[in-house]
């Protein structure tokens, strides 16, 4: 069966999709309409909860514009999507000198397998055992022992080789690219459109380059995935792994969908991919056939639509480090519970202004400042306020938490952290080639 594109040339289309339907991979973060500008916030960890927040968001997609035959139309992208193979695997077999024949597992401690805890990942020799990542690690130990009672070799890991790892990756994957974003600790999103001229073969060529550079000057092998949208690319990556790089041209999406799993698809996890098995769809061409309104009736409108979408070739291609990046944070923890609450109100604005700093350089905006405070005990409040527009003026946020610190902190308690994040990001498009890669602090 040959699927046939539901995109049409000059289609608009009002695509509502509720936020938390979503991975927030794939939510078009700038095109949030909210109903009140300026409400009141409550942040809890990483999860915002606005008060007033409306339920969907919406966005126009263009209209297309007639294609150049072999290269890619003004509006139609090449993106590129990196991902390292077996990562935290693979750079402890670089580190300690491991043979990468056997199997290597990296996770918490499996305590002779009964230990309670789960596989970070595992290289590929371990992989043949059936072993993966976020398995318990008693059942990794069950499939693949370690010594003295079979070949695994289990290890704890440790997060500073990684992200000493990821940096230079991510220095090499971002020189070629005008618009680059680190998407995770292994994986980025390169927008080559321009850097290729629109040609589908120089952006493999360059692929290639960049998989060469990565393994020569790190040692680590990365696969490569590039396609017209974010979703496309992500799913190429995965195609050839290890080492591998797949190309989806913008006429091949609909054969690159046939007969493929809809749990291949992210954002479509084993809840809802056994749902529609039930109703007798495995694979996306059998979901995507039905159509829009049919499906829609089984599976919900928004899913219907999102799915028409993905297969359409028409979700987002926008690589910007904003869409991973939620917020901008410093924080300090102290070596001794303060007691001294104007000293730590220093500390603050000291905070603050790194982070406006950093902000600044970054070419970036926020409308939400929230502080962070931990007491003895290890008791953490985080109070926010946002402003109705973004902003990057230091003496703004100064004053904001100078404002939040000093109406919530408790009188008379110790303080072992204080920190300041910025949220609620913005970036006028213009600037996002200025944008470069920084961590988290
Ligand atoms: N990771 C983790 N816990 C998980 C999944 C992943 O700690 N449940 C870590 C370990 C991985 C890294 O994140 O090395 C990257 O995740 P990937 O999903 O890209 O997995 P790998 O890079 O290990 O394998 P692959 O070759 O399939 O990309
Ligand atoms: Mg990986």
């Amino acid at each position: 069966m040959r699927l046939l594109s539901h995109a049409h040339p000059h289609r608009k289309k009002l695509f509502s999709q509720p936020l938390e339907d979503l991975p927030r991979e794939f939510q078009p973060l700038e095109k949030l309409v909210y109903l009140t500008p300026n409400m009141e916030i409550h942040i809890c960890e990483e999860y915002i909860n606005f008060k007033h927040r409306s339920q969907h968001y919406h966005t126009m997609s263009e209209e297309s514009e007639p294609q150049i035959e072999g290269s890619a139309s003004p509006r139609e992208r090449i993106l590129v999507h990196c991902d390292l193979d077996a990562f935290f695997a693979a750079v402890e077999i670089l580190h300690h000198d491991l043979d990468p024949e056997k199997p290597l597992i990296i996770g918490s401690d499996p305590q002779g397998g009964r230990g309670r805890g789960i596989v970070s990942t595992c290289n590929y020799a371990a992989r043949a055992f059936g072993i993966r990542s976020a398995m318990p690690v008693s059942e990794a130990w069950r499939r693949c022992p370690g010594h003295p009672f079979g070949p695994g070799h289990y290890i704890r890991g440790s997060r500073g080789l990684y992200s000493r790892a990821s940096r230079q990756v991510m220095q090499i994957l971002k020189e070629p690219a005008q618009h680059f974003e680190k998407a995770s600790i292994d994986e980025a999103y390169l927008d080559v459109t321009e850097q290729v001229n629109g040609d589908w073969d120089a952006a493999y060529a360059l692929c290639r380059t960049l998989q060469d550079r990565i393994e020569n000057e790190v040692g680590l092998t990365a696969s490569f995935g590039i396609a017209p949208t974010r979703i496309l690319a992500k799913m190429s990556s995965e195609v050839n792994k290890p080492k591998g790089i797949f190309r989806i041209l913008p006429d091949e999406i609909g054969d690159f969908f046939e007969g493929r799993s809809l749990r291949e698809v992210p954002g479509i996890g084993p809840k809802r991919a056994t749902q529609l098995a039930e109703w007798g769809f495995v694979t996306v061409d059998e979901a995507y056939v039905l159509g829009e309104l049919a499906l829609g009736r089984m599976a919900g409108e928004r899913f219907a639509s999102w799915l028409m979408q993905v297969v359409d070739g028409t979700t987002s291609s926008e690589v910007s480090q904003l869409r991973s990046r939620k917020s901008i944070g410093k924080e300090r923890t102290f070596s001794s519970d303060q007691t001294d609450h104007e000293a730590v109100l220093e500390v603050l604005r000291s905070l603050t202004d790194g982070v406006l700093k950093r902000s600044k350089e970054m070419g970036i905006s926020g409308r939400l400042a929230e502080v962070k405070i931990r007491y003895t005990g290890f008791e953490t409040h985080t109070h926010g306020r946002s402003i109705p527009v973004a902003m990057d003026e230091p003496d703004v946020f100064l004053r904001l938490a100078d404002y939040l610190f000093a109406t919530n902190v408790q009188p008379n308690r110790g303080l072992r952290l204080v920190g300041f994040r910025l949220g609620q990001l913005d970036m006028p498009p213009t600037r996002q080639s200025m944008l470069l890669l920084s961590e988290e602090e």
